[in-house]
């Protein structure tokens, strides 16, 4: 073999190894040609990027919590035999020199987006014998390789923000063979803070930033370390009226664009500005049929002052707020009106950020409203991205069609793992469930939604999981769609609590997501909406105390994994597992104990009495853990971070109504009960089926798993069948069908799919999907929809199949609901 072809082979074997950081490529343990860690000073260039060298000073940080010793940092000549070297291509002599000699094998990395090489390289400068290179192929790609080796050293992203300490290792080593990451999966990946009242402000106000008194310099620049930690580039900012404006104090965006995080805004804030603080000229005149001058000159001023900086421009225009946008009357004119504006930004655009206005990034965000304008035949440039909103509770409305698909600008998404809004908010515990976000942006991965995710975090805790497991999924889709839910629940509790209590914890989790997406702890009420008349949960006290049986189990597994917890890993715990998983417990109780008072006072009163007690209990114990989480977490760092929902009087119409326990002497339930449903149901689980075409989703829905039609990039391959034997009491039976409450992907309005019994004819069954009415806001707060098919059978043997008709719809259960006497 000639040398050349043998050079070539061996590049290609060295960049065939892609890898992340779950793979084992460092180690506490030598082995022959690994780098040691241990005594390399860690040494980066003047000239590079500033994101550079704070992401470098971090290292030398995590290093030093990691094996007790920080090594020394410079940007001057080596001063010692072994090194860390960091750098940007064209940015370090001494990297571009080892590129230009071929000792550092670069391959295509020039050029590329957010991409890094980790090499061991020999004798790579006078007085040097060995360094492991990081070497990014941009500014933000040689900062994710500095935090790459972080996180594979032990160090979680959630080292600061969950006060997750690494276990200390006496030695690191890192094999020797070069490794190439990247690019990631999302090129635009980031989090939106939102609803940051009851949380994040007070706490940065009060606690953290209390000189400046609001969420400012000091707050963002965690969070932009914090985005960096888990590979994500973009942040819409905080924008509740109790926030100032991010751009009120320039040394904020100044700051971003030091750590190299890319601003953007939210969809109601066009330009990056900040309506509620920055549009003085009351709502009415924020019309851009009535006042485009005023309202264009407000846009360029944002467009001068922040031109320079890389930021995601959001197009179009809503109301001030998360509202309509005022003025061009009928949907056609605002779709007229719409499209002038756009125009009229991309003008901006054009004179202050660079004329070949199609490359600089900018979204269109169809939300709520929009979605409907857009809908209506809106046109957007090509080059724009269209971002598809999900319904604020985890799924997503729409996803680019075949054309939308072509289109240069690519497709994204925003999601919600928090949201104050109708028919119920979710703003307290954060359980949007790992395998619903996986499946949803899965589906979205699918059909070309890469270009832009970003996801509602609310005030970011207790959002850490979804957080992470969200921009994990950006970064490498492939990666976490292979882990699955379970197992990435799993990685977590390895990555952040270490591999021995791992499993357990992993249980935990799962379990804790299971429950509360059958009725998350925010939705508690049955009944929403102003004008309605409040009443009680649908369920017997026999259903809601098997529910609650459920949730004792797990709190008792939270005690036995608790006990086990090292004093060093105890904050850490209480914040990722114990608050959450014991908070939902808790509310549950206070719940239905309350409500088992409602229901039993009549009859016996001895009891009730003792439910009402047990009631009282859990609030008050919510309340003390509460308190724990904001007074003696971490020694005080979180005061004011946590809020029980609902937190105070605001936005009542949106929120659970606070709790008001039974008192010690009541003699009368506190709401009449409703009557109880769905007793006597015989439920079949959907994934126990046997049959072809469908895929089974584990931790999505009731039962541990359900069942999803074809591959939503085939439409045409519908037709996949599932088959259940099922052997029914005496009587009749209506077929009902539990689906996820997830959204046509072909532009249809229903869920549609088939079923037949005993071999007969097929019967059509479709579920209306409107965001907003009464059905999509029982699917929400329920976590399924439960249609009728309009077949009944008498009781026996029964075969039952379930064929779909559209890809992506999914099943979660069948229901046989009792139905009289049988009439053959
Ligand atoms: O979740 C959203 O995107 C919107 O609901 C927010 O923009 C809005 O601020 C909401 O929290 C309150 O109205």
């Amino acid at each position: 073999m000639r040398l050349t072809s043998l050079l070539a082979g061996l590049i290609a074997a060295v960049f065939a190894t892609t890898a992340s950081a779950q793979d084992a490529w460092l180690s506490d343990k030598s082995a022959p040609d690994a780098f040691p860690i241990a005594g390399a000073e860690i040494l980066y260039s003047k000239d590079d990027f500033p994101v550079v060298g704070l992401a470098a000073q971090d290292l030398r940080d995590d290093l030093g919590a990691v094996t007790g010793k920080s090594p020394s940092l410079s940007t001057g000549k080596p001063g010692g035999r072994t090194a860390i070297v960091v750098g940007t291509l064209g940015k370090n002599p001494l990297i571009d020199g080892l590129a230009r000699d071929g000792r550092l094998q670069v391959g295509d990395l020039a050029g590329a987006w957010e991409s890094f090489v980790i090499a061991v390289v020999d004798k790579p400068a006078p007085g040097l014998d060995r360094a492991l290179v990081i070497a990014g192929s941009d500014r933000r790609g040689t900062a994710f390789g500095v935090y790459e080796l972080s996180r594979a050293t032990g160090v979680s992203p959630w080292t600061w923000w969950a006060d997750v300490k690494p276990q200390k290792k006496k030695a690191l080593y890192v094999a020797a063979d070069a490794r190439r990451f990247g690019p990631p999966s999302v090129q635009y990946r980031g989090i939106f803070i939102n609803d940051e009242d009851w949380g994040l402000q007070p706490w940065a106000a009060r606690t953290f930033d209390p000189a400046h008194g609001d969420i400012g310099p000091r707050t963002y620049e965690k969070v932009f370390q914090l985005l960096l930690r888990l590979k994500a580039n973009t942040l819409w900012p905080a924008m509740h009226e109790v926030t100032r404006p991010f751009n009120a104090d320039p040394a904020n965006a100044a700051l971003a664009d030091r750590w190299g995080i890319i601003m953007g805004s939210s969809h109601a804030e066009p330009m990056l500005r900040n309506n509620v603080g920055e549009w003085k000229a009351g709502a009415e005149a924020f019309n851009y049929a009535a006042n485009p001058g005023g309202v264009l000159d407000y846009w360029r001023e944002r467009a001068k002052s922040n031109g320079r900086y890389e930021n995601v421009y959001t197009l179009g225009m809503r109301g001030i707020h998360d509202s309509g946008m005022v003025g061009g009357g009928d949907i056609d004119g605002q779709r007229a009106l719409l499209e002038k504006i756009i125009t009229d930004q991309r003008g901006l655009i054009a004179q202050y950020v660079d004329p070949k206005v199609e490359t600089v990034p900018q979204v269109f965000t169809a939300y709520k409203e929009v979605l409907d304008i857009y809908r209506s035949g809106l046109k957007v440039p090509g080059d724009v991205t269209l971002v598809w909103p999900d319904d604020n509770f985890g799924y997503i409305r729409q996803l680019p069609s075949p054309e939308e698909r072509r289109r240069p600008g690519g497709s994204g998404v925003y999601y919600h793992l928090s949201y104050l809004g109708a028919p119920l908010s979710h703003l307290w515990l954060s359980t949007v469930p790992p395998a619903l976000v996986i499946e949803e942006m899965g589906r979205a991965w699918d059909l070309d939604a890469r270009k832009l995710w970003v996801v509602n975090v609310g005030d970011i805790k207790p959002a850490e999981l979804g957080t992470q497991l969200f921009l994990d999924m950006a970064w490498d889709v492939a990666r976490v769609r292979a882990l699955g839910a379970h197992g990435y629940e799993g990685g977590f509790a390895r990555e952040t609590f270490g591999a021995g209590r791992a499993k357990a914890i992993a249980a935990i989790l799962a379990e804790h997501h299971q429950l509360n997406f059958e009725r998350k702890p925010e939705h508690l009420q049955w009944f929403w909406g102003k004008g309605s008349t409040p009443r009680s949960s649908p369920l017997s006290v026999a259903q809601a105390d098997a529910r609650l049986a459920r949730f004792d189990a797990l709190v008792a597994k939270l005690g036995v994994e608790a006990a086990k917890i090292p004093a060093g890993q105890r904050d850490a715990w209480f914040e990722l597992v114990d608050y959450p998983v014991r908070a939902a417990a808790l509310a549950n109780h206070r719940f239905f104990d309350a409500e088992a008072f409602d229901r039993l006072i009549g009859e016996r009163p001895v009891e009730a009495r003792v439910r009402a007690a047990r009631a009282r209990a859990a609030d008050a114990e919510i309340a003390a853990l509460t308190r724990r989480f904001n007074e003696e977490i971490a020694g005080g760092k979180w005061r004011g971070i946590m809020s029980v929902e609902p937190a105070d009087g605001s936005w009542t119409s949106f929120r659970q109504r606070p709790f008001t326990a039974p008192a010690a002497d009541a003699t009368a339930p506190r709401l009449a009960p409703a009557p109880v449903e769905d007793e006597g149901l015989v439920v079949i689980e959907a994934e126990t089926a046997s049959g072809q075409g469908w895929r089974r989703i584990d931790g999505l829905g009731r039962g541990g798993a359900s069942m999803a039609a074809g591959d939503v990039r085939e439409p045409s391959q519908a037709g996949g069948a599932l088959d259940y034997a099922v052997t029914l009491p005496e009587g009749s039976w209506a077929l009902e069908l539990d689906l996820l409450p997830t959204f046509p992907l072909n532009g249809q309005t229903a869920l549609r799919l088939a079923v037949s019994t005993d071999g007969g004819a097929p019967v059509s069954v479709a579920a209306p999907r409107k965001v907003g009415d009464k059905a999509w806001a029982q699917g929400v707060t329920d976590g399924r929809l439960r249609i009728g098919s309009g077949v009944t059978v008498c009781g026996g043997k029964r075969a039952v199949r379930v064929t779909s008709v559209d890809p992506g719809v999914v099943v979660d259960a069948l229901v046989f609901r009792p139905a009289g006497a049988c009439k053959p």
